[in-house]
């Protein structure tokens, strides 16, 4: 099932913005599985129906269904064999089981049901209401039958889904647990990894207010937000993990973990953020991040001078891209990572184990490249990266944003004193003010906690007098340019969303 969702948004064609669009937000994965679902379900019912005429020729049906899951199935990279093996076995046992016991029916209630072929007696108003019951009796049966069959495909599936996510977790879970020094690894090996040569240490007390409801300066591993194409999370063996760099460089080379992880590891903290996220939605968090600096890598290679672009491959082939350029910006020093810990654990899964790209100030779908295989130099007029042809932007730096987490949208409030709060963020520019209005009044500057960096989000107050009524409360940054947030709205599509986040609140 989960198989047949990859396939689709593979085949998604560039035109179909929508179906891109959709795949960027969280909700939408399970929106492909329904889709998928529904899909398998009405192509059970057909089979079913179909198999009154001819039994074989159902059979052979469920035959290509399965099949088609088994050619999906092969396209996803941590899918075992024997396991796709077992769920197509299963599938076919039961499916043909389905159909037995539907034949059995059938064939009781057939003479009773003859008098359904009577196009007359299928109007029910004008026929005896005796065989009109008994007719609809056997369509009941038929339909019965034909939904079991569909349950099963989708029982299946789900099956399926939990035995190669499960496999997944396993793979990654002894790495999981917050030991970075000696992390056993199930998948083979062990894996010692240095400290940090710079650590980022823990943030001071002042970059975070004590405000109930506020985002957290860093948001825990568990909270973080996840979006991917990848319907089963890719699984890696770091004992065979290898990390390529290729294409327009003086002598390719490719390291193992051990090697990678033996490189001075540094840490940052970093705001990263999805193009899809909405004015006021939460596709964005805030972690530190452990990692390799990618020029470390990319001059042990030696970039040609040609090399415009920076591919990073994910190990099930979906890519980013961005611009060389971004990575010697003088006026903007950043240190963009091939990082292999968050927060201080390695990488969980759902967040790229075991290496990903971060890099400061640019979107997810441009750079944060998640189970990290390979890197490519290339040119930025040679290669258009997943999302592009899509119709997203090819150069897609953060935007800057600021969103009010208290209250929230629609709270009531009693009236007198309470705080307004929340996060404002301009990777890698920083955040220089942030400004409240209430009821479109004058902006008032807010109060910022102290920034880890300019590649971090920002935490705001600023104190409200209530009054009793309805009123709408609006926030707006300033960069570290002194470019001040546009009030103007733009949809998330091609290069993020603008605009000012606004609540209504009602005090009494
Ligand atoms: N391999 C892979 N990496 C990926 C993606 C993906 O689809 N596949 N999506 C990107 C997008 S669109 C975003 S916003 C970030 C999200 O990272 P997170 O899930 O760790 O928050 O991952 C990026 N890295
Ligand atoms: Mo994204």
């Amino acid at each position: 099932m989960a198989a047949v969702g990859a396939a689709v948004i593979d085949l998604a064609p560039p035109g179909a913005k929508q179906v891109a669009v959709g795949l960027f937000g969280t909700a939408d994965k399970p929106a492909i599985l329904l889709l998928v679902t529904l899909t398998v379900l009405l192509a059970g019912a057909g089979i079913g129906i179909w198999h009154r005429r001819s039994a074989a020729d159902a059979r052979i049906a469920i035959g290509l269904v399965v099949a088609a899951g088994v050619v999906a199935s092969l396209r996803i990279t941590s899918a075992s064999l024997p396991l796709v093996a077992f769920a197509a076995v299963a599938q076919i046992g039961s499916a043909i089981g389905v159909l037995a016991w539907l034949g059995g029916r059938a064939s009781a209630s057939s003479a009773s049901d003859s008098a359904s072929s009577d196009p007359a007696s299928s109007d029910p108003a004008s026929s005896d209401p005796a065989s009109a019951s008994q007719a609809s009796a056997g369509r009941r049966r038929f339909l019965m039958g034909a939904g079991a069959l569909g349950i099963t495909a989708v029982v299946g599936g789900v099956v399926g889904r939990v035995l190669v996510d499960g496999r997944a977790n396993r793979v990654a879970s002894g790495a999981g647990t917050g030991t970075p020094q000696a992390s056993g690894q199930p998948g083979g090996g062990t894996v010692s990894m240095p400290s940090a040569i710079e650590p980022a240490g823990t943030p001071p007390p002042d970059a975070s207010f004590a405000i109930d409801g506020i985002t957290p300066l860093v948001v825990p591993n568990a909270d973080f937000y996840r979006i991917d194409t990848a319907l089963v999370t890719p699984s890696v063996d770091i004992s065979t993990w290898r990390l390529k760099i290729h294409g327009m460089v003086d002598h390719e080379i490719t390291l193992s973990f051990d090697e990678l992880v033996q490189l001075p590891l540094i840490e940052r903290y970093v705001t990263i953020a999805c193009v899809s996220n909405e004015v006021g939605g939460r596709l964005v968090g805030n972690a530190k991040w452990t990692g390799v600096r990618l020029l470390d890598v990319l001059e042990m290679a030696g970039v040609q001078a040609g090399a415009t672009q920076v591919v990073p491959r994910s190990v099930d082939g979906w890519t980013a891209g961005f611009p060389t350029a971004w990575l010697h910006d003088p006026a903007h020093p950043r240190d963009a990572l091939i990082a292999v810990q968050m927060n201080g654990a390695p990488l969980p899964v759902e967040h790229g184990y075991p290496a990903r790209l971060i890099v400061p100030g640019l979107y997810g779908y441009v750079s944060a490249t998640k189970w990290l295989s390979d890197i490519e130099l290339t040119t930025l007029d040679a290669f258009d990266a997943y999302w592009v042809p899509r119709g997203w932007a090819k150069e897609a730096p953060i935007l800057t944003q600021s969103r009010i987490d208290v209250p929230g949208d629609g709270a009531s409030l009693t009236a007198g004193a309470h705080a307004i709060a929340g996060v404002a963020w301009a990777p890698d520019r920083g955040i220089k003010t942030v400004e409240v209005a209430v009821d479109g009044g004058p902006w008032k500057p807010a109060t910022l906690a102290t920034a880890l960096g300019k590649a971090t989000w920002v935490q705001w107050k600023i104190a409200w007098d209530a009054t009793p009524g309805q009123h709408i409360v609006e926030v707006r940054a300033t960069d570290g340019n002194g470019d001040v947030q546009t009030a103007e709205r733009t949809p998330p599509d091609p290069d993020g969303s603008r605009g000012h986040h606004r609540i209504a609140v009602s005090v009494s």
